[in-house]
């Protein structure tokens, strides 16, 4: 299997100005005529080369001349044409069978409705095409069906509509914007249909279409609302507008990725459409508005401005992640929204650049492309995009991005466009910040502190913080980084101070050199230094703070995020604490330092809630090595058992304050229901307060309390688990979407019977291998989260994934590939695991006809 490499870019040989596509769709006879016009780029007489794959080519002719054997040859992957005319119409019949398709990329059938899924190569799986994002074409499609299939979308305005015969009929549509191929959409099939329209500040009337299953129109209504204020915030922030007269948006069962943002029709996962307060958390409904949002803001960053090849892809997915976040940060709370992204970071991220996955941002080598669509790529990519923001401010931010789309609006572009248009709005000198997308690995800022007291009694505090990047997999030297370092430093009593060498401007420093030092005067000796606050990069950070300094962190920090990150570290501690002296106490001091926290902040119920979860088992393996995950997970374990014995009447108090209201998605009902499950899930521990879960299971009026009662139920008796997770099966037989929320707190559970439990799951007349949500919700949330089961010792949960991903690999490689992802990951854990763990990376290895995805995944990670 041959790698590509993003030196060996090459301009294409050809290129393609207008595509006709006619198609006429059927189950497993799908007709595909496509007219392209092509021209030769520049004096050479190469061959014209169309990716295909999985194809059944019919008829081929250049200028409505059939061509003759000697004029083309067809492979399994590839259609050349050998022409010497430098301009001409070229037109291809071949042949597709939707229903076959599994792997749920090209054109397939879900659930009844045909539809089509490109990024990032599957383009080729429906047509012969130059299958590279580079290639910009103007597309008019004409879909064709029988009229039992009622609707007929692709992207753009629909231009003619008609019948074919007496039970065909046709829609054709025009997309005036050249386009690559992976933004090509395709959908057929019979819907309940929400209109909307929105005018854009120019005055422009957009109509939007939502497209859901029939019955489930008033649970798209939040989706159409979350659009319009995206629309409304693109224009307002970036000032950029929809253009197009037309937006839909369809919603399908079946689908590999969150949503795609196919242009004018963006193809949506049910699960990022779907919501209402019986069926939905508060979770689901933040999902849905921010993937709303990501992909309408993929329209000016991804479409309009496209990438030159897929080692760009944070081009755009870096880039509009952060546009969706900084979105959801102003519709819900700034806050809780950078909680959420350093959650993902710490516990994914950071775990993937400790693997043998580990990438730059802007990857070098690529077997197969879906492989990269990752947390790195995409959320690593968004926090480099966070301190473009950082450095050059917003309205620098805003001059950088004005000056992107004047450059660039309709063409294909790379990072380092991208950058360069940043470098025009700024007089820093970005050269070494660009680094961020050469170098994989997670930098560590190491910070050490000094005091010296002069004759004065004047105490000189020396700070000193230096960086360092540990070898990665795939880069062994690792260069200096240039990070914006956020500081706070403060003292017991809050007081903030400044350095004496100006080196820290508007609380921040730039850390380019292996090291730097600054000092602080103070008369005092306990100052505290708050480094790398807001996660202002993407870094770990050793900062040998005591329990007091946390502690004074949290009552004075400027920074609510700082706040609680401080606790958060704090739980760490006590965590190492019992797994170095299990059975050991955890001291007065931080139960009564906790409890002056929950004192101070019992108003701020958001910051509370937070500042009450331990961090997950997953978070705590990326501040340790050598990992015995049976030892860590009893150690947080008996943490948080200790947490809610100490802390009882506290938890209690706050619980109790929280009324239970009637439902509704504002921030402080959100905050509230956040915090009031947060603190069930400690009381859940006692037996004592068993019943409030059963009591809150049972008084619910929506989903997040329900679930909230579930989740904590896993610490209660496996009685009160059974019964209740009995009663929800009963209530939600019918709708697969909530019962993923059920199989996923199955297959968490820390059971002797997990594999027959998860057997039986598999062979719930829900469950279907076919379904990628099924699938990540069973053997994903068993694989990723069940830590103690999945890691047993005897490698019995490393074989149970191993079975199923043999299985799953010949149905769906790509969430196959997903899936396999705590396998690779053994790097982090002890020998005992890590034997066990390559051993069935081995089996997987040695599978004939193993996909491409999982060969690389699985390859790399045994190199
Ligand atoms: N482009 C793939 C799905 C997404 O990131 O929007
Ligand atoms: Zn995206």
């Amino acid at each position: 299997v041959q790698a590509k490499r993003r030196a060996d870019y090459q301009p294409p040989a050809f290129s393609i100005a207008t595509v006709d596509l006619h198609i006429t769709l059927h189950p497993t006879q799908t007709k595909v005529i496509s007219t392209l016009s092509v021209t030769r780029s520049g004096a050479h007489i190469n061959p014209l080369v169309l990716d295909g794959d999985n194809l059944s080519l019919d008829s081929i002719s250049i200028n409505g001349t059939p061509l003759s054997d000697n004029e083309y040859t067809v492979t399994d992957s590839a259609l050349s044409v050998v022409t010497e005319l430098d301009e001409f119409v070229l037109e291809i019949t071949n042949t597709i069978a939707p229903e076959q398709n599994k792997a749920l990329e090209g054109l397939y059938l879900s659930g009844g409705a045909y539809c089509t899924q490109c990024e990032a190569e599957g383009f080729r799986r429906i047509t012969y095409f130059m299958d590279r994002p580079d290639i910009l074409s103007v597309y008019t499609v004409t879909v064709v069906a029988d009229k039992s299939v009622p609707m007929l979308l692709a992207n753009g305005n629909p231009v003619d509509k008609g019948e074919v015969n007496e039970n065909t009929h046709f829609v054709k549509w025009h997309d005036p914007h050249p386009k690559p191929c992976y933004l090509f959409a395709l959908v057929a099939g019979d819907f309940d249909l929400l209109t909307d329209s929105y005018t854009t500040t120019s005055g422009k009337e957009v109509a939007l279409e939502l497209y859901v299953d029939k019955g489930k129109k008033s649970q798209g209504v939040f989706a159409l609302e979350s659009l319009k204020r995206a629309m409304k915030w693109d224009e307002d922030v970036f000032g950029l507008e929809y253009d197009l007269d037309i937006y839909m948006i369809v919603a399908v069962d079946f689908f590999n990725m969150g949503a795609m943002e196919n242009k004018g029709l963006n193809v949506f996962n049910s699960k990022f459409v779907l919501a209402d307060q019986k069926s939905a958390t508060d979770d689901d409904f933040f999902n849905v508005e921010s993937v709303i949002a990501h992909e309408y803001f993929h329209n000016w960053t991804g479409n309009r401005v496209t990438c030159r090849d897929w080692f760009q892809l944070s081009l755009k997915e870096g880039l509009t992640v952060f546009r969706d976040q900084q979105f959801s940060a102003d519709m819900t709370s700034a806050l809780s929204n950078r909680i959420k992204h350093v959650r993902v970071m710490r516990e994914h991220q950071f775990a993937e650049d400790a693997s043998a996955m580990s990438h730059p941002i802007r990857p070098e080598e690529v077997i197969e492309m879906n492989n990269f669509y990752t947390v790195t790529v995409y959320d690593k990519g968004a926090e480099v995009i966070r301190m473009f923001h950082t450095l050059l401010g917003p309205d620098g931010f805003r001059r950088g991005m004005d000056e992107y789309f004047r450059r660039h609006d309709g063409q294909a572009v790379t990072c380092d466009d991208f950058i360069s248009a940043m470098q025009s709005a700024t007089d820093l000198d970005l050269t070494q910040f660009t680094r961020w997308y050469s170098q994989s690995g997670t930098p560590v800022i190491s910070v050490a502190h000094s005091t010296e007291v002069d004759d004065d009694g004047i105490v000189k505090h020396s700070f000193t913080l230096s960086q360092h990047t540990p070898a990665t997999s795939d880069q062994k030297e690792k260069l200096p980084l240039y990070i914006p370092v956020n500081i706070e430093i403060i003292d017991d009593e809050g007081n903030s101070y400044t350095d004496k060498e100006s080196l820290i401007k508007n609380g921040m420093v730039i850390l380019k050199d292996d090291s730097m030092r600054f000092t602080v005067e103070a008369k005092t000796t306990r100052l505290t230094p708050v480094v790398l606050g807001n996660f202002s990069a993407p870094a770990k950070v050793e900062n040998p703070l005591g329990t007091d300094a946390l502690l004074t962190i949290f009552k004075h920090a400027n920074d609510p995020f700082n706040r609680w990150d401080a606790m958060q570290t704090l739980y760490d501690r006590c965590v190492k604490q019992l797994e170095e002296s299990p059975g050991s106490a955890i001291s007065n001091d931080i139960w009564s330092g906790i409890k002056q926290a929950i004192a101070q902040e019992k108003n701020n119920l958001e910051l509370l809630g937070e500042c009450l979860v331990i961090p997950s088992f997953e978070t705590l393996c990326q501040s340790r090595s050598n990992i015995k995950v049976s030892a860590l997970s009893k150690a947080r374990k008996a943490f948080c058992n200790q947490f809610a014995r100490a802390l009882e009447k506290e938890l209690l108090d706050i619980f109790n304050r929280i009324e239970q209201k009637a439902y509704s998605y504002t921030q402080s009902a959100i905050n509230e229901r956040r915090c009031k499950n947060v603190v069930l899930a400690h009381l859940a521990r006692l037996p004592q307060h068993e019943h409030k879960v059963v009591s809150q299971f049972d008084s619910a009026d929506n989903m997040t309390d329900t679930l909230g009662a579930l989740r904590s139920a896993q610490h209660c008796s496996n009685s009160t688990f059974d019964s209740l997770m009995a009663q929800f099966e009963a209530t939600w037989n019918h709708d697969p979407l909530v019962l993923d929320k059920w199989f996923a707190l199955h297959a968490t559970q820390n059971r002797d019977d997990i594999f027959a439990t998860i057997t039986m799951l598999c062979e719930h007349p829900q469950f279907a291998m076919s379904n990628p949500n099924r699938v990540r919700s069973v053997i994903g949330s068993f694989a990723f989260y069940n830590s103690e089961r999945f890691h047993a010792v005897d490698g019995s949960g490393y074989k149970f994934v191993t079975d199923y991903l043999l299985k799953l690999d010949a149905v769906n490689p790509q969430v196959a590939a997903r899936i396999v992802t705590p396998l690779t990951q053994w790097q982090g854990y002890a020998s005992e695991h890590q034997v066990h763990m390559k051993q069935q990376l081995g089996r997987l290895l040695n599978h004939k006809g193993l996909s491409k995805d999982l060969f690389e995944k699985v390859s790399k990670s045994l190199a």
